[in-house]
């Protein structure tokens, strides 16, 4: 495509000399003091760390001064527990939060680096999995951004998610060293320690009084150390923690033990201690891995809930105020032991009465559902439960107690639906239902986009919500625009803020703004550019990376999400494979030239999903070098995806693939990430993507495929799909030669597997769907042979994606379950950011 000139970068802060003087100083003094290096001798990455050291220096001054005041008004605070943070890197987010972007490319090019190279010296903090981990990095930010005091509970994982290597297009796993060069960001606080105990027996004791109270005699203690890293919000006015707990045995070492000679016995306790902070998810599919994922849990709840009520003792001194001063927000199932937990330290250590305690308990939490996959919602069998923590399973029991008089009382002699709501499955093996936990001890539960929550009053909590209506509240997903368009996406950013004026970046509903402008050809011209230049840095990227020669001009067609059954990358493959032979027997039709980029991890232990991986890469073996097809059809698996990784493919994607079966993705996140960046959705009826609809308008987005409750009927039928197969000649084809081997010619029966699947037991509805959803990308050609009519769109989809905000998400939060106030959006603070 012709490329214009897009205009010079719009307002560009003018560099204040003396601040940029500072900005050297400040940088040279962390060198030599803290890194120990001179200029001379300094690498990239100790120049990287001096530049972050001084930075932090900054934000921990707004960071006091933040908790000052907070603490002196007495603000409730909001406390965010969550098993994981993906956070990504921060360098240049906590830079451009700052105001100081300019002036640190500026001070660090005068001091002869590049704030570009400086910024690829940061290890991306993978401290998730996906979408639910990269949610709680949004929210970080935009409460900060919000001015809503909180903190941020999780764990400090010694290694993030694993490393993904892809070897013959196979998945391999190594760990994720992201903390070996230390880490310039965190605060280690070897003061702030709390005892996680576990094990032991529980007895009934009578005091001299005649109360008697329960007392838990533990056989094992674990020490957590917190370590901090201040999150900075948008213009720097507000800064909250986040907190990570690091484990470690109280005594180091046994002496005694040493003594004899038993080294390894001598640190034996250190290391089942530590194991609790290694890994983000290890294994648990065999018993070990599940307690150690248990002890996890209980971990950081209880060394989380220890510190909060210890700040607010500290501020407030009455314990009976906690759910006045204190909101709880469980980030899915993991942190659902903060019931029992709570209510534990309340009772236990001090002395509140049962019915005072639940009061307190429930007023104070509230959970976030984020999936309604069966095998998500934990549950945990009994006698492990006993074992690690017997006097919360007693806690569990009373609370059970008063439930199932509950639903007696409301459903009278209805054995069922006691079954159905009891805190215990009797169904298979005695086991504890954590999802149900965290519903009873909260009074507010949310899903993360409107269809989700609907359908969790339909499925996973019907009965629990008949039993407490109205605690079921919906605030659907967003995303920090800072992150994925300001940083990730200069260029559009510049183009944004030309049409919608600065405001836009206080208030993202000026985007609508730029609607003005969807139908201008020199507009439309200018947003063309400005993506052309981000395909051509991917186009680089993948040359680099993979050696496949992309063409910028082409179509690019983009997947990137964990890879699993239920988000189809499957079907994607299908229609891949189907195109090819398309182009294959029509190579002279004037063909749309397209790059299909996936990129993904599959869970280790997932074999099937690694099997997907691997046709992905086999697929595109044969279709890269298949000189017939004239380069119109490329096939990109990106290794590793991470956060940095998704911050070069999203500005340069076409379309989106969000083609999940209908009912199954809660919400996606990964979906207004590229609405907001220009690219067209083809999607499902499902989770977000029906509330992207609804703003970007039904022309501006491709939808495709059964409805939630077409898939439930057609389960119900029966999942044989050799009668679609049987009426689709292209999907008939795609299977057989997949089946026999046209892509794994060194071992024809690899995906054996996958053909059987999608002939007999499409549980995903991966062929069912696939008519539908090759119609809808046929569709998807046309509109992008038409040119203007697909910039149109896309600049609309750019238009009206401001609800999607992250800050929009936590206002709705703060004000209907958190009741905190938030500073309003329309109403910058004076800028500091020229
Ligand atoms: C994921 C869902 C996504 C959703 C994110 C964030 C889990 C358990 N759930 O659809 O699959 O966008 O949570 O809410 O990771």
């Amino acid at each position: 495509m012709p490329a214009q000139p897009v205009p010079e970068k719009f307002q560009q802060p003018p560099i204040d000399e003396l601040a940029l003087s500072e900005i050297k100083s400040a940088i040279l003094a962390k060198l030599t003091l803290a890194i120990g290096k001179e200029a001379t001798q300094a690498t990239k990455h100790d120049w990287y760390k001096a530049a972050a050291l001084a930075l932090r220096d900054r934000i921990v001054h707004r960071w006091l001064v933040s908790e000052k005041e907070s603490y002196d008004a007495g603000r409730k605070r909001v406390y965010y527990l969550s098993l994981e943070f993906l956070i990504g890197r921060l360098f240049t987010d906590a830079l451009n939060n700052m105001g100081l972007l300019a002036q640190y490319g500026a001070a660090l090019g005068d001091l002869g680096v590049g704030l570009n190279d400086l910024r690829k010296c940061e290890p991306d903090a993978a401290l998730g999995n996906g979408g639910l981990g990269r949610l709680a990095a949004c929210f970080m930010e935009s409460m900060a951004t919000l001015e809503i005091p909180a903190i941020g509970y999780g764990i400090r994982y010694d290694y993030g998610l694993f490393r993904q290597i892809i070897n013959h297009g196979w998945q391999q796993e190594f760990p994720d060293e992201w903390l070996s060069f230390g880490n310039p960001w965190e605060l280690q606080r070897p003061e702030v320690v709390y005892q996680v105990k576990f094990g032991g027996s529980v007895e009934q004791v009578t005091d001299p009084k005649g109360v008697t109270r329960a007392v838990w005699t533990p056989i094992e203690t674990v020490q957590a150390m917190a370590y901090d890293t201040p999150i900075v919000g948008w213009r720097g006015e507000h800064v909250n923690a986040l907190r990570l707990w690091s484990a470690r045995a109280p005594d180091p070492m046994l002496i005694d033990v040493f003594n004899t000679g038993d080294y390894l016995g001598a640190t034996a306790h250190e290391a089942r201690a530590e194991a609790i902070c290694k890994f983000l998810y290890p294994n648990d599919e065999s018993p070990a891995g599940r307690e150690l994922r248990l002890r996890q849990e209980y971990f950081f709840v209880s060394a989380s809930l220890q510190d909060l009520i210890k700040r607010h003792l500290d501020s407030d001194g009455q314990i009976r105020n906690l759910a006045k001063k204190a909101a709880i927000q469980l980030n899915d199932t993991h942190p659902s032991l903060a019931v029992t937990e709570l209510m534990r330290l309340l009772i236990d250590v001090h002395h509140l009465r049962w019915d005072d305690a639940w009061q307190i308990t429930t007023a104070t939490l509230s959970y976030t559902n984020h999936t309604l996959l069966p095998e998500a919602l934990e549950t945990w069998p009994l006698d492990l439960f006993e074992r690690t923590l017997p006097r919360h399973l007693q806690i569990i029991y009373r609370i059970n107690e008063a439930h199932l008089a509950l639903a007696e009382q409301r459903c009278p002699g209805d054995i069922e639906f006691r079954a159905s709501v009891s805190l215990i499955d009797e169904r298979a093996g005695r086991r504890v239902r954590m999802g149900h936990l965290a519903f009873i001890g909260s009074h507010r539960i949310n899903g993360v986009s409107a269809m989700h929550s609907d359908l969790m009053k339909e499925t996973v909590f019907h009965d629990l919500n008949h039993l407490y209506p109205d605690r079921i509240t919906n605030k659907t997903n967003g995303i920090t625009f800072r992150r994925w368009l300001t940083l990730a996406n200069p260029g559009l950013t510049d183009l944004v803020r030309s049409a919608c004026g600065d405001e836009v970046l206080d208030d993202p509903t000026r985007l609508d703004r730029l609607e003005a402008f969807a139908g201008d050809s020199a507009f439309q011209q200018q947003f063309r550019t400005v993506k052309h230049r981000n395909k051509i840095a991917l186009a680089r990227l993948i040359s680099e990376r993979n050696g496949i020669r992309v063409d910028p001009g082409a179509l690019f067609d983009v997947q990137i999400k964990r890879i699993h059954e239920y988000k189809r990358q499957l079907l994607n493959v299908l229609e891949t494979v189907a195109l090819y032979h398309a182009i294959k027997d029509e190579p002279n039709r004037d063909w749309v030239p397209r790059v299909k980029i996936f990129a993904g991890k599959a869970a280790a232990s997932y074999r099937y999903a690694k099997l997907i991986i691997k046709l992905i890469n086999d697929v595109a073996e044969v279709v890269n070098n298949d000189a017939s097809i004239g380069g119109k059809l490329k096939v990109v698996f990106l290794a590793d995806y991470n956060v940095s990784l998704a911050e070069v493919i999203i500005p340069a994607a076409d379309l989106s693939e969000q083609i999940s079966t209908a009912g199954m993705e809660a919400s996606g996140t990964g979906n207004m990430k590229l609405a907001l960046n220009g690219a067209l959705t083809i999607g499902t009826l499902d989770g977000a993507n029906i509330e992207i609809r609804d703003h970007v308008g039904a022309e501006n987005i491709a939808i495709f495929g059964m409805e939630a409750l077409e898939v439930v009927a057609r389960r119900a039928q029966g999942l044989d799909a050799n009668d679609v197969i049987t009426r689709s000649q292209p999907l008939a084809r795609a299977i057989r030669a997949i089946d026999a081997g046209a892509f794994s010619p060194d071992d024809p029966a690899r995906f054996a597997s996958v053909a059987h699947a999608l002939r007999h037991l499409d549980h995903y509805m991966v062929s069912a769907d696939f008519d539908s959803y090759y119609e809808a990308q046929r569709g998807i050609d046309a509109r992008w042979a038409a040119g203007p009519a697909w910039t149109r769109a896309g600049i609309l989809n750019v238009a009206r994606m401001a609800w999607f905000s992250s800050d929009r998400t936590i206002r709705e939060y703060a004000e209907d379950i958190w009741d905190v106030p938030t500073r309003h959006a329309t109403q910058p603070p004076p800028a500091r950011l020229a």
